[in-house]
């Protein structure tokens, strides 16, 4: 047994308590395979408008550049399954129907943080969710916390794919306590059948350029018009890849009530009634802000014309 077994078994019940589902640690080191498919990913142009992934290459690929000295890297997951908040012919992700995962994981992050840096004096940790220059799937991978799917989400056997991802970057020694966990996509591919705009494009390889969540989310400007007609309906986010993955059919809903906490009623009468004002001051604690009003204006607009 190492002798940071104590210290690293302590943080995980700490990481529980604070709501945390999944955590596991696993050593720093150069994503030299993951690194070489991100390459690959960048220069086949799936990347799409997503200009910042390509500029922080260097630092995706290898954690040392995000926290020099970094020992450890504990990688947790918060389960957000929940009935669907939707209930007209909008489709809103299931991520984006409640508040904002970034402020709910960050809350739990930053007390997770402290309770670490109380207990390692004089070493330096630090906290990151989506935003932050890291392979959070790798790393979650590596950790055990699931398997990629063949749409490039992690799946938990557990708790399915409705998880989000977090990791904790720290110069503390922690014990390494993760394994990865056999792919059990085997020979299914009903993700890839039921993508409505093929943006799986191969088993494990999504082309952000195809894929709704991105157009809906992160593509700043017109649609091509080709695109248009297949969007089904999702005017932020899309979760078909999800619905349809047999790992989902029993996934337990989320203990997390923000997660249920609507902004907004999300119905196709107060969809069409929003105006600009009204899209900043219901959003300012959602994920949907990220679209921005033109965006948001567009999709609204793309989905009415297949109603
Ligand atoms: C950019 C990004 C997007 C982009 C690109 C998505 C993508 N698949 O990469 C867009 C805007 C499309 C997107 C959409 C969504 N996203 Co997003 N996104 C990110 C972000 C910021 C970076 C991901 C990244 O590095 N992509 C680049 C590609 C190259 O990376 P990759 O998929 O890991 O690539 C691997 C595979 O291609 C694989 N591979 C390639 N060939 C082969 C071959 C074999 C045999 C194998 C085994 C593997 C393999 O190797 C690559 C390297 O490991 C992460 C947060 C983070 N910091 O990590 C969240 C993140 C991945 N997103 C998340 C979510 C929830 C979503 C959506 C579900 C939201 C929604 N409902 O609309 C969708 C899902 C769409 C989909 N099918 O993937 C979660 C996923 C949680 C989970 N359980 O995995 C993350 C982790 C955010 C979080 N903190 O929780 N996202
Ligand atoms: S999120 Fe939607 S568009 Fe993107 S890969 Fe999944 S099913 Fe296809
Ligand atoms: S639908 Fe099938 S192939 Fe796709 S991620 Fe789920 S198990 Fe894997």
């Amino acid at each position: 047994m190492s002798p940071f077994h104590d210290l690293t078994r302590r943080l995980e019940e700490e990481a529980r308590r604070l709501g945390f589902d999944l955590v596991r640690v696993v050593k720093p080191e150069r994503l030299a395979e993951e690194g070489a498919r991100l390459c690959e990913w960048l220069g086949r142009g799936h990347v799409g408008q997503m200009g910042w992934l390509a500029r922080t290459f260097e630092k995706r690929a290898d954690p040392s550049r995000v926290l020099s000295g970094v020992r450890a890297i504990v990688c947790l997951a918060v389960n957000y399954h929940h009935e669907d908040l939707c209930k007209g012919a909008y489709r809103v992700s299931k991520y984006a129907q409640g508040e904002d995962y970034h402020r709910v994981l960050s809350d739990r992050l930053e007390r997770l943080t402290g309770w670490l840096e109380r207990e390692t004096p004089g070493e330096r940790t630090l906290a990151c969710v989506d935003t932050g220059p890291i392979m959070e799937k790798a790393w979650a991978q590596r950790a055990g916390l699931g398997w990629m799917g063949k749409h490039t989400i992690l799946i938990n056997p557990e708790l399915g794919s409705w998880v989000f991802l977090a990791v904790l970057l720290t110069t503390a020694e922690l014990e390494a306590d993760g394994e990865p966990l056999a792919d059990q996509c085997r020979t299914c591919t009903l993700c890839i059948e039921a993508c409505p705009s093929g943006a799986i494009v191969e088993p494990y390889v999504l082309d952000a350029r195809k894929c709704i969540s991105y157009l809906t989310i992160e593509h700043r400007g017109p649609v091509a018009p080709a695109m248009e007609p297949l969007m089904d309906g999702w005017i932020f986010g899309c979760d078909v890849c999800q619905e349809v993955c047999p790992w989902n059919r029993n996934a337990p809903t989320t203990g997390e009530s923000r997660f249920l906490e609507a902004p907004i009623e999300w119905s196709d009468e107060k969809l069409d009634s929003l105006t600009e004002h009204d899209f900043t001051q219901i959003f300012g604690r959602s994920a949907v802000r990220r679209a921005r009003w033109e965006g948001f204006q567009r999709d609204l607009r793309i989905a009415r014309a297949l109603r």
